[in-house]
């Protein structure tokens, strides 16, 4: 008797050979599915660019695994008859195949897995959901990491205690068991501002080709009033390109990783930072390959070890961190509000149209590049959200749009728990506020402001300034529970009362401005 086909249901976030999914499919017997659909493209009103990127790679994998001799089945957003959502194609994908059983990896995000689950009811084919062993860390071992004996849920978790047992696990710059250089981590090494003369290195570019070419005509057709810039696109889209883009990253970029970390430049989106976040997040692009080639250029003595340490950190620490909290918290974590911030987000997010100088900069490149750092993401644009106390479910939502490399999964706990302490400090220690005096620090953007970040009071100075007193009065009776802002705090209650009235005023000034108004376009 033939064997019966099996259907590999690949999602655009799963772009790897190794996916378990694919592990044991067989070309001339299996048939691959994949689809782009309008209700994901949809699901939140994601960057042009965003979704260029993920069509285009979606059919470069298909090409390669056609190549390897499979049968693909990709349905194209345009193609006749797209039934528009992932379950009614892939119903029509089984019907279709005749395949008897459908196998696929974990999707990233909870909305997905809900619905995949509630496939098997209406599917005429049995669905098998297997773990993404994508990810260093399961499931299972963030749990017994994260939860104690007796099942009791943690009050906080630390990364940084996270971290360390991924580096015991991982041997990643570990030396006899102990950490390499003799300190788990660098990061004090790792705050320098960009002097003048720093070269910062050059991109390499990746011109699209044909299938690229042909989704950015579609993404432009369909998806015209969606946020952000379309071209130039020039962002690597197949394995082959993202491997050439990593070794390039080792070479040129790595060694300078670690010192410029927090540094941010006017017309400098990259600086030192990897980029390589969207390629990791669908796929092409596997972390621990990514920490390899990190430690092995250490090894041969071609990058710092603060450098080395400081990316390692971020992709076994801070990437698996995020998604183990992520799984540990939903479903109640997307509606967290510690702080009951209300605010609309204001209509300047969406047009970078703002006097303040460092949002500016950090919303236009975001809108150009569908990308901005890590500072930028939270020292800047979280840390205004914070302090100007906007709702964190519209927080949430414009950073799930805006980026290249935004999934719920990794997207969410940077922003609730992060960027916003709307957990209440689950993840991180104390809030992530600062004044202007930081952001004048670690850039170049307070020199181009029409503000004036020396000010700390009247309608020339930075709001930063104002609105950080501001933000640690209307939270005082919760932060003064946390005993690392007991310093600030203190300050706090030395404060005369009529400069606590003058504050209160710059921040109502400001915040009731026309600048603040929530956005009311379409
Ligand atoms: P690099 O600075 O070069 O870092 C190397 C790699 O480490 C990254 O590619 C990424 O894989 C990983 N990494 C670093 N920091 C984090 C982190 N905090 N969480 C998870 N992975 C991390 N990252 C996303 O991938 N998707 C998001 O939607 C996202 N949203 C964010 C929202 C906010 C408010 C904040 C503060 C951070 C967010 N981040 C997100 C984390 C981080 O900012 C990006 O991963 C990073 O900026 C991507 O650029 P890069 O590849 O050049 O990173
Ligand atoms: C982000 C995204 C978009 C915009 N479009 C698609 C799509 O049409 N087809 C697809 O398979 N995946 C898409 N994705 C990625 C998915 O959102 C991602 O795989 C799931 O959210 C994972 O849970
Ligand atoms: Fe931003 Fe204030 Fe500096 Fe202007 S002065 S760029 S608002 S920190």
């Amino acid at each position: 008797m033939a064997e019966q086909t099996c259907l590999r249901f690949v999602l655009g976030d799963q772009l790897s050979r190794d996916l378990s999914s694919l592990a044991d499919a067989v070309p001339g017997r299996d048939v691959i599915f994949m689809a782009e659909v309008m209700a994901e493209a949809t699901s939140v009103r994601h960057h042009k660019k965003k979704i260029a990127f993920l069509f285009s790679a979606m059919r470069h994998f298909a090409e390669e695994l056609r190549a390897e001799g499979f049968e693909v089945d990709y349905l194209a957003l345009d193609a006749d008859g797209n039934p528009g959502s992932f379950g009614a194609a892939l119903a029509e994908a089984v019907s279709r195949t005749g395949a008897s059983r459908v196998v696929m990896t974990e999707p990233s995000e909870l909305r997905v897995l809900d619905a995949a689950r509630s496939w098997r009811e209406e599917l005429a084919a049995d669905l098998e959901i297997r773990a993404d062993s994508r990810f260093l860390a399961s499931h299972e071992d963030f749990v017994s990491w994260a939860v104690d004996d007796r099942g009791a849920q943690p009050k906080s978790l630390r990364m940084e205690y996270f971290y360390r047992e991924m580096r015991r696990r991982t041997g990643y710059l570990m030396v006899d068991g102990e950490p390499e250089g003799g300190q788990w981590n660098f990061d004090s090494q790792n705050r320098k501002p960009l002097a003048g003369d720093v070269k910062i290195p050059e991109r390499p570019r990746y011109p699209p080709d044909a299938v690229t070419k042909e989704v950015l005509e579609l993404v432009g057709d369909r998806f015209a009033t969606h946020f952000g810039d379309l071209d130039p696109f020039d962002h690597p889209v197949t394995r082959a390109d993202a491997k050439d883009y990593l070794d390039w990253f080792i070479a040129k970029a790595l060694p300078g990783f670690g010192d410029w970390q927090d540094a941010m430049k006017e017309g400098e989106p990259l600086l030192f930072h990897s980029h390589l976040s969207a390629l990791i997040n669908c796929g092409l692009l596997d972390p621990r390959e990514c920490c390899d080639a990190a430690v092995k250029a250490h090894a041969a003595g071609r990058a710092p070890l603060n450098a080395v340490e400081g990316f390692v950190r971020q992709i076994i620490g801070w990437r698996e961190f995020i998604r183990g909290v992520y799984w540990l918290k939903m479903p109640d974590y997307a509606h967290a509000n510690a702080l009951e911030a209300t605010r609309p987000l204001p209509g300047f997010f969406w047009t970078g149209e703002t006097r303040m100088n460092c949002l500016h900069q950090a919303i236009s490149e975001t809108k150009a590049h569908a990308y901005a750092h890590h500072i930028q993401r939270l020292m800047v644009l979280g840390n205004f959200c914070l302090l100007a106390g906007i709702d964190p479910a519209e927080v949430q939502e414009w950073f799930l749009v805006v980026y290249h490399d935004a999934y719920e999964w990794v997207e969410m706990p940077n922003v609730v728990g992060m960027a916003l302490y709307a957990d209440g400090g689950f993840l991180a220690s104390k809030p992530y506020a600062a004044s202007g005096a930081y952001i004048d620090r670690m850039s170049d953007y307070c020199a181009g402001c029409r503000f004036d970040v020396k000010k700390k009071a009247g309608e020339e100075a930075c709001p930063f300034n104002y609105l950080y007193w501001d933000f640690l009065m209307r939270n005082e009776r919760q932060l003064r529970q946390n005993h690392r802002m007991g310093v600030i705090m203190g300050s706090l209650g030395k404060m005369t009362p009529d400069r606590i009235e003058e504050i209160k005023a710059d921040s109502a000034r400001f915040l009731d401005s026309a600048e603040m108004a929530g956005w009311s376009g379409t």
